[in-house]
């Protein structure tokens, strides 16, 4: 016999028999979930709230990424303005910490589902379900995972970066069938009048009292954390992991000389700063210090969401360029004294290389800078990801 496609489908909608004793039980048990905090409108709110908070965090990550592997067709993308990065960065951290009591939230409201017997009514309905595995899965996995690294605990054995990246996609591919499937239920849940809530009933939370409590938290969380960011707001913070203001000349460092075995090289009077081009330098501290200095004000913002400014001075990267001899096109890498280490160096775009903000800095807040701020010299270039902020700089090579 030939099964065609539409006898397939009738097959598939035929309902399912009711479902067999032991799941008659328990959850499975009809009439169980009677709160009417488990409904589409509670469901859809919470949904549409999410949303939200995962495509800004989305959109925010593809920019981050975007800016710590610039490919070489985009060499035009500006440096400007000097805070994006900085901007889009806590916007980036900052919705994914909100997500967390939201989708705590959302899983709890729509849970009840998990027992809906039959476990699938048709094809799509299968393949409905089983995206929101995947939804689920991937969400969970980003909010941890973003939430140990922004801790500085990296308890995990892969690598997060690229781990982080593809299950971005993934979820957001998870989400968007989500929101396929359940548009038009979500769009009359949210549309129509509210049923009047049921006459409020002692030690019972309301609809409006439970949405207020998840988007209350939510925001608890935002104030908590984004005093990293916003300097003015750290008194507000007891969870930022790093203060604007704390560390060594006023900033906060990421990897310290120590850690990267950097402080007898940096000390070394034999420390040379290497150019390489067509007119080849080698520079010391001093020749550098003798160079034209200028100044500028520019953040640390770092891929884990802390940031703050200092005021930087230093060589123009551009003059040590022309000096070089190397043209307005080139890209450039900036290496570290660092021998190993994922951030012992970082690509320069011309764009970048040739802004006049962007310094090879000797000196912050006015004094030599620190070394756990990478003395002798840094980089420092506006509108740009921390972690390509190198450090300890004793060679520039032409690409
Ligand atoms: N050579 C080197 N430079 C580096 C790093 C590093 O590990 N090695 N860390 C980067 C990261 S992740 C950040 S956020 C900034 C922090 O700069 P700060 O420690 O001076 O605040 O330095 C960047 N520069
Ligand atoms: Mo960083």
């Amino acid at each position: 016999m030939v099964l065609r496609p539409r006898a397939l489908t009738g097959l598939l909608q035929r309902p399912l028999p009711a479902p067999p004793k032991v799941l008659r039980r328990g959850p499975f048990r009809a009439g169980r979930f009677t709160s009417s905090l488990h409904t589409e409108r509670v469901a859809a709110q919470l949904g549409l709230w999410l949303g939200i908070a995962f495509a800004t965090c989305f959109f925010t990550g593809l920019f981050s990424h975007f800016l710590q592997n610039q490919p070489h067709w985009a060499a035009g993308f500006s440096s400007r303005p000097v805070s994006l990065y900085r901007l889009t960065q806590g916007l980036h951290v900052a919705t994914g910490l909100a997500s967390i009591p939201l989708l705590l939230a959302k899983l709890w409201t729509v849970y009840p589902k998990l027992w809906e017997w039959p476990p699938a009514r048709n094809l799509s309905h299968a393949v409905e379900r089983g995206s929101l595995l995947l939804l689920v899965g991937g969400a969970t996995f980003q909010l941890v995972t973003g939430l140990m690294n922004v801790a500085g605990w990296y308890a995990f054995r892969f690598f997060f970066t690229p781990a982080h990246y593809w299950t971005a996609y993934l979820t957001i591919g998870a989400l968007l069938i989500h929101i396929g499937a359940k548009l038009s239920i979500a769009r009359r849940a949210l549309s129509s009048t509210p049923p009047d809530d049921p006459a409020p009933v002692r030690g019972v939370l309301s609809r409006r009292g439970f949405l207020t409590t998840v988007g209350a938290t939510a925001g608890v969380v935002t104030l908590a954390t984004i005093g990293e960011t916003v300097g003015p707001l750290s008194g507000l913070s007891p969870l930022a992991t790093r203060r604007a203001s704390v560390g060594p000349q006023h900033l906060p460092v990421n990897k310290s000389a120590v850690s990267a075995r950097v402080t007898k090289t940096a000390h070394d009077p034999a420390y040379r700063l290497v150019v390489t081009g067509p007119r080849p330098l080698s520079l010391s501290l001093e020749d550098l210090s003798a160079l034209p200095q200028s100044a500028a004000v520019l953040p640390i913002a770092c891929v884990e969401g802390w940031s703050a400014v200092g005021h930087w001075s230093g060589v123009r990267l551009s003059d040590l360029l022309d000096r070089a001899g190397i043209g307005h096109d080139r890209w450039v890498r900036v290496e570290s004294l660092e021998r190993s280490g994922l951030y012992k160096s970082s690509e320069v775009s011309p764009v970048y290389a040739r802004d006049p903000l962007t310094l090879l800095a000797l000196r912050l807040g006015g004094q030599p800078l620190a070394l756990d701020h990478g003395y002798p010299c840094r980089l420092i270039a506006p509108n740009r990801p921390g972690v390509l902020q190198t450090k300890w700089v004793h060679k520039i090579v032409v690409l």
